[in-house]
């Protein structure tokens, strides 16, 4: 499948993990949008948020588990960070492989309000 983050979990591309098991790889974002921006992934292969069925509901909570232990790894956990999805070409999602930003290391930007 030509899908970069496919060839991420299997490593013949590279990238500077943060959090890996059997189902999900964490790995700092080439193109850093904060002091601290990792990109977490589940290894299944799901286009876009439009993608998850039922039986990936257990996945995308441990994703977020994944999150929570990662920004305490990364020190950010009690200062706070965010966790973002983009999901579709209006929202700016380049790489089809679901994935989630989690940014932070500084007082982030408001997204509304
Ligand atoms: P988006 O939500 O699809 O827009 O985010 C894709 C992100 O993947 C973006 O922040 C890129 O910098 C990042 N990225 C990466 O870390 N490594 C890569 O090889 C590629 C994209 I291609």
């Amino acid at each position: 499948m030509d899908c970069i983050f496919c060839k991420i979990i299997e490593g013949s591309i590279p990238s500077k993990k943060v959090f890996e098991n059997e189902r999900i790889l964490a790995f700092y974002d080439i193109q850093p949008s904060a002091p601290q921006h990792v990109l977490i992934i589940p290894k299944k292969h799901i286009p876009t948020m439009n993608d998850v069925q039922t039986e990936d509901l257990a996945l995308i909570g441990e994703i977020h588990q994944a999150a929570q232990q990662i920004a305490r790894d990364l020190g950010i956990a009690e200062a706070g960070y965010r966790l973002i999805n983009n999901c579709g070409k209006d929202s700016g999602q380049v790489v089809f492989h679901i994935h989630y930003h989690l940014l932070g290391g500084e007082k982030l930007g408001a997204l509304v309000g």
